[in-house]
């Protein structure tokens, strides 16, 4: 009986410890993405590493539109695939290391990006799903696509990378694991919101989350936050997926004795 409990305790911590992530993509192709600007049939799992969200305030660029995921051993590849016009800024957190910040210990008003990437909805503290803790930032926009390493406030963020590509309605991207300090078959968690270059929120975003039931925060000093976020599994190296093939055909072999 004292075993049975504990199960259930056990699941019931398991469950509130991923109450808020809501899709787990996980990458069984050693291919990565081919970083063209162009979404191809094989790609990103032939489209199986790809989530939705919800809301539409801004017409639904982020809250129609899809964010796919793809990894090989060296890189991480982000596809966004627009749901309407890309007036504003879709701003992607990634948590993908130890450590990272929350909306409230971070402030960079440089520029739109650095804006969208520190404040989201600019004058409220928007929450993040517990334990959810941001490491970088991509900003797409209709310049380019600009990547950013997060920083604490009163530190400016610092900028990584910048692509002038500005293919739309589909825009392709790629990171080195080694920079997001992902180890291949690692995790990559994110949300993706979508925000005025002025700081104006708007409700949409990737994963849907209580967000999208509200008007658009804008210049408010409320916002629900970004209490949701999905997650995408890196594909292993090819000696773990080796291993993992050996491993199960020792336990087929197994259950034939
Ligand atoms: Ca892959
Ligand atoms: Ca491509
Ligand atoms: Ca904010």
């Amino acid at each position: 009986m004292r075993v049975v409990t504990g199960f259930i305790v056990a699941a019931a911590l398991t469950s509130a410890a991923h109450a808020q992530l809501v899709d787990t993509r996980t990458d069984a192709t050693a291919a990565g993405a081919v970083r063209d600007q162009v979404l191809s049939a094989g790609e990103y799992g032939s489209g199986a590493y790809s989530y939705g969200g919800g809301g539409s305030g801004f017409g639904g660029t982020v809250g129609a539109g899809l964010m796919y995921m793809d990894s090989d051993a060296t890189n991480l590849y982000l596809g966004f695939q627009m749901g309407g016009g890309l007036n504003d800024l879709v701003t992607i957190l990634l948590d993908t290391r130890a450590g990272g910040y929350t909306d409230a210990g971070m402030n960079d008003n440089g520029d739109g990006g650095r804006r969208a990437s520190t404040q989201q909805s600019i004058n409220a503290d928007d929450a993040y799903a517990p334990g959810f803790l941001p490491d970088f930032s991509v900003i797409i926009g209709n310049f380019g696509t600009v990547f950013f390493q997060l920083e604490a406030d009163p530190n400016p963020i610092t900028f990584i990378d910048f692509d002038g590509a500005t293919s739309q309605p589909f825009r392709e991207y790629s990171i080195p694991l080694a920079t997001l300090g992902v180890s291949p078959g690692g995790n990559v968690d994110f949300f993706v919101a979508y925000i005025g270059d002025s700081g104006f929120g708007s409700n949409e975003s990737i994963p849907a989350g209580p967000i999208n039931g509200f008007d658009n925060p804008g210049f408010g000093d409320v916002s629900s936050g970004y209490t949701t976020f999905d997650r995408f599994t890196t594909v292993p190296t090819p000696g773990a997926i080796g291993l993992l093939g050996l491993g199960g055909l020792l336990a087929a072999r197994r259950r034939r004795a």
